[in-house]
């Protein structure tokens, strides 16, 4: 492996230390934690200010997760959690990256710093260039920057041999304009974040009822009889969800894990917002933990659907035949298929105990007010559409959709991922959409699709493509096959990205390689017309404002609009302009979200109504039972149970986030919780396969993953004991990145296959 992409041990790193994992989750613990980050990382009066800002009315949106606030205010004052502190703490630390720091330090040096230390370096204070051949980056002025890049763009032969990727943080109003520019610039080319994430989500569900987006809110999470949870780390990823599960369980709501870990998060939460709860010791939470296999959800779900039907099929009405029969198609064939599938094996193949699952049975049949909600342990399978099928197949037979307390819950992952979707990043927008923003700006908006994360890299790879840009992100991290997405860049002749923060997307690098430095979401963004606010939406579909409350971290940072605006005068020919009055639009968000209403249904009176503390609730058909699939018709889906074989020196390897970072944002070293901290190359294993292959505690392996006849490995990962089934193994996202390979993608959403890693280990 190149030594420029090896992920480091921090320097801080004394190796790894080993705790049982914790029995309780968030309490005072979580607030110590977030205490001490903001002391470490932020100056005193910046953090207080921002603490009463974060989640607030007149506030801005914490840069963390999508999870939604109540619907009758924003959060209350302190409604925010542990990890939302260490984003805010990350984004608005008190170091910096100016140009002095890059002066002192070259790319091939800074390639040998781990993440965490690169991350804590500080923000990056200038636009930053690094010319061809040269092992420094040194301080260029904003125009030299857009120039670099416009006669670079103008100059090209094809537009679609230029990418431009979004991370999911992007604004409503950044991501309309940038999508807008490309589309004008001449393609379709926009990779995002999404496509590593919760794509099966959206394909799964908008082939069943017809919106790729949940159909539940939060009232409905505190409504509901079951809440079952799969594939999720809630107490890590969403800590804020807490709170609606232990409202659920207040109101004598059931919750079901499904998760090969016993997630602390899951078993027990103590509100750190009440202080009578953190005093009398918090609630439990999950009433029955499936500790399954990695990728044995189908399995189960199969198992539950066996027995709903035998017993409905016997007299007890347990489905909800009216309903089936009125939005419905598909049953029969359903039925038809679950005749080679029996009880007993679909439950050794999820790898659980008989009476665990006829328990989970018994609340599906007795109740109806059931929410199934996932993230990325369904969605990163080669078989993640299919996961999120059988979800909905469960759901529709027992009507529990489109009503109060009922109804899908994909938890999405970036504070804003839904909507920049919803704004068009995306490359393969519908040809409407095309048409509306055409009409809108007077050009023709291209519809022949473009690449996606999967595809960028190819293309790369392959020279098709020269020009990388990152609204935001790490692309080179965040992706698949690590050692050949590094050449895949390295092909570029230039690569630029939007950044708040150092990261080694900027040390993996074209020929010539350009950092932008933006404000984050937690600062003032000051435009022509006066102090701008802009707007996110959630994962309920709830879009709402952000205003930034603290003096940017440098008087040399653009807000991301302008960067498009002024990039987009920079790069597009006169001929190519149309109607976009850029400079206006930048100058006056108010101006965007009008254009953004006139292309974009659901967002009318969009300027009155955003204004408006609370926001407002985007259109979701599937919320009334309006599904729209093909025949307005929710739709049965015939799901095959994956195959899941191993040999006995195989495993399957899940890569996850600890407690302490933010995807490649590596915020310590403490994954609480599971007990481990000082070091992130760590693989858990369980004991009884450790004393098979006669492992000890913090031996290091080497790990090496097949694919289609080709081997990919990691090297030195120390073996850490832990209660995970036989045969499953996990380790950190992005440190074990390299071993998946980039042809081993979700059948339909093309999402990187994360989450089963077929591996062998050896002993160093
Ligand atoms: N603090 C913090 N918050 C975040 C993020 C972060 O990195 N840090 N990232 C954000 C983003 S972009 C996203 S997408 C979300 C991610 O949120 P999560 O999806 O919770 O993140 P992962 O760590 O990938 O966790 C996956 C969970 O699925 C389980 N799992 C793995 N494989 C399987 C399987 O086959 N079946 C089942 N049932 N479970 C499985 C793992 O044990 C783990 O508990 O969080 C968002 N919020
Ligand atoms: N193996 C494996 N790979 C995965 C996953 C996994 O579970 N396992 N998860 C996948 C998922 S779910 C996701 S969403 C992707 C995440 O992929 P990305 O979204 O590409 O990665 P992040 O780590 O979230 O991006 C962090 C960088 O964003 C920049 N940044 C932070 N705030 C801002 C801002 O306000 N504006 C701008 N312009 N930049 C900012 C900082 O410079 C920081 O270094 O990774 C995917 N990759
Ligand atoms: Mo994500």
């Amino acid at each position: 492996m190149s030594d420029k992409i090896q992920q480091r041990p921090p320097a801080s790193s004394n190796g790894v230390t080993l705790k049982a994992p914790a029995k309780k989750g968030v309490g005072l613990t979580a607030i110590k934690s977030s205490v001490s980050h903001m002391r470490k990382w932020m100056d005193a009066p910046d953090a207080l200010k921002a603490s009463l800002k974060m989640n607030q009315k007149d506030g801005f949106d914490c840069p963390g997760c999508a999870w939604p606030d109540p619907d009758d205010d924003r959060s209350s004052i302190g409604e925010y959690c542990e990890n939302g502190i260490k984003a805010l703490a990350e984004e608005r630390t008190k170091f910096m990256a100016d140009p002095e720091f890059w002066s002192q330090h070259t790319v091939t040096e800074l390639s040998s710093w781990s993440d965490y230390d690169l991350g804590k370096s500080g923000r990056i204070t200038h636009p930053m260039y690094l010319p061809a051949g040269a092992d420094k980056y040194e301080e260029i002025s904003w125009d030299d920057a857009f120039a670099k890049m416009g006669n670079y763009l103008k100059n090209l032969n094809d537009p679609n041999e230029a990418i431009f990727y979004t991370s999911g943080r992007t604004s409503n109003e950044a991501a309309f304009l940038y999508g807008l520019f490309v589309r004008m610039y001449g393609t379709n080319n926009l990779p995002d974040c999404s496509n590593m994430c919760h794509e099966s989500s959206g394909k799964g569900l908008s082939e069943t009822v017809g919106i790729g987006k949940g159909s539940v809110t939060l009232e409905d999470l505190h409504e509901a009889e079951v809440i079952m949870i799969m594939g999720q780390n809630p107490g890590t990823n969403h800590p804020r969800m807490l709170n609606a599960l232990e409202t659920c369980k207040a109101n004598g709501g059931k919750i079901i894990a499904v998760n090969p870990l016993k997630e602390t998060g899951l078993i027990h939460y103590t509100n750190p917002q009440k202080p009578l709860r953190i005093l009398s010791g918090g609630v439990n939470l999950a009433d029955i933990y499936l500790q399954l296999r990695i990728n044995g959800d189908v399995a189960l779900l199969k198992a539950i659907m066996i027995k709903l039907l035998e017993r409905h099929e016997q007299g007890d009405p347990v489905l909800d035949e009216a309903f089936m029969k009125e939005y419905t198609v598909g049953y029969e064939d359903l039925k038809q298929s679950m005749q080679q599938y029996d009880f007993d094996s679909c439950v050794a193949d999820a790898g659980l105990r008989k009476s665990d699952v006829l328990k989970t049975v018994e609340l599906f049949a007795t109740n109806k007010k059931i929410i199934i909600c996932w993230a990325m342990g369904l969605t990163q399978h080669v078989n993640g559409v299919d996961n999120i099928k059988e979800i909905v197949n469960l759901l529709l037979m027992k009507g529990a959709i489109g009503k109060p307390g009922a109804g899908t819950c994909p938890v999405r992952g970036h504070s804003n991922v839904q909507g920049d979707r919803t704004m068009g990043i995306w490359e393969m927008m519908p040809d409407v959409f095309h048409d509306r923003l055409g009409k809108a700006f007077g050009f023709r908006s291209p519809k022949e699709h473009g690449c996606d994360t999967v595809g960028a890299i190819k293309m790369m790879k392959e020279g098709k493509s020269k020009f990388f840009f990152g609204m935001g992100g790490n692309f080179l991290s965040a992706t698949p096959d690590t050692d050949l997405t590094a050449e895949a860049l390295q092909a570029c002749d230039m690569t630029v990205h939007v950044s708040t923060k150092p990261n080694r997307s900027h040390l993996i690098h074209g020929k010539e390689a350009l950092i932008l430095p933006c404000i984050g979401r937690s600062e003032i963004d000051m435009q022509s017309s006066g102090y701008q606010f802009v707007t996110v939406e959630n994962s309920m579909g709830v879009v709402h404002n952000s205003k930034g409350a603290l003096e940017p971290s440098s008087t040399h940072l653009l807000s991301e609009p302008d960067i498009v605006g002024r990039l987009a005068k920079a790069a597009l020919a006169n001929e190519k302009k149309g109607t976009a009055n850029w400079d206006a639009m930048v100058g006056n968000y108010d101006l965007i979200r009008d254009k953004i209403e006139e292309v974009i249904p659901g967002f009318d009176n969009y300027n009155k109504r955003v204004r408006d503390g609370k926001g407002f609730y985007l259109p979701n058909p599937a919320r009334d039972r309006r599904f729209r699939a093909g025949d307005a018709k929710a739709h049965f889906s015939v799901v095959e149970l994956p195959p899941n074989e191993l040999k006995s020196n195989e495993f399957h390897l899940m890569t996850i986030r600890s407690h302490d970072q933010y995807n490649t944002t590596i915020y310590g070293l403490d994954d609480r919780y599971r007990g481990i901290s000082g070091d992130r190359r760590i693989v858990m294993m369980s004991k009884s396969d450790m004393k098979r292959l006669q492992l000890k505690t913090d031996d290091r392996v080497d790990i090496t993953s097949y694919f289609k006849g080709s081997e990919r490995s990691v090297s030195a990962f120390r073996v850490v004991p832990y209660d995970i089934p036989n045969q499953c193994l996990g380790a950190y996202f992005p440190e074990a990145n390299p071993l998946v390979h980039i042809d081993n993608f979700a059948r339909g959403s093309r999402t990187p296959v994360s989450k089963l890693i077929r591996v062998t280990v050896e002993k160093l």
